[in-house]
């Protein structure tokens, strides 16, 4: 039995590819496709990133190797980063909820 963690990492790849594999590039995301990701497998993260000029910040910040496509590598930085902005909410909404109980 794999692991929650193993797991993750599982699902992390099996989307990647399901959404890279939509045109002929299998290996990399498009700007369509990552789009295509975000807005299935991101939407709850991502709710304000409808516009188009975020969409080309989010892609060039990604795009680390000016290829014009997000490859395995650059998706899992913008995993990790979503990531890491998500642990400190999770760390906030700890810390409120430990602090209102104290005050009870
Ligand atoms: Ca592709
Ligand atoms: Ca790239």
């Amino acid at each position: 039995m794999p692991s929650e963690l193993e797991k993750a990492m599982e699902s992390l790849i099996t989307v990647f590819h399901r959404y890279a594999s939509q045109d002929n590039k299998n290996g990399t995301l498009s700007r369509r496709e990552l789009i295509s990701l975000m807005e299935h497998e991101l939407s709850g993260f991502l709710k304000s990133q409808k516009d188009p000029a975020a969409v080309d910040k989010i892609m060039k910040d990604l795009d680390t190797n000016g290829d014009g496509q997000v490859d395995f590598e650059e998706f899992v930085s913008l995993v990790v980063g979503l990531s890491i902005a998500c642990e400190q909410c999770y760390k906030m909404q700890m810390g409120a909820a430990a602090h209102k109980k104290g005050h009870k």
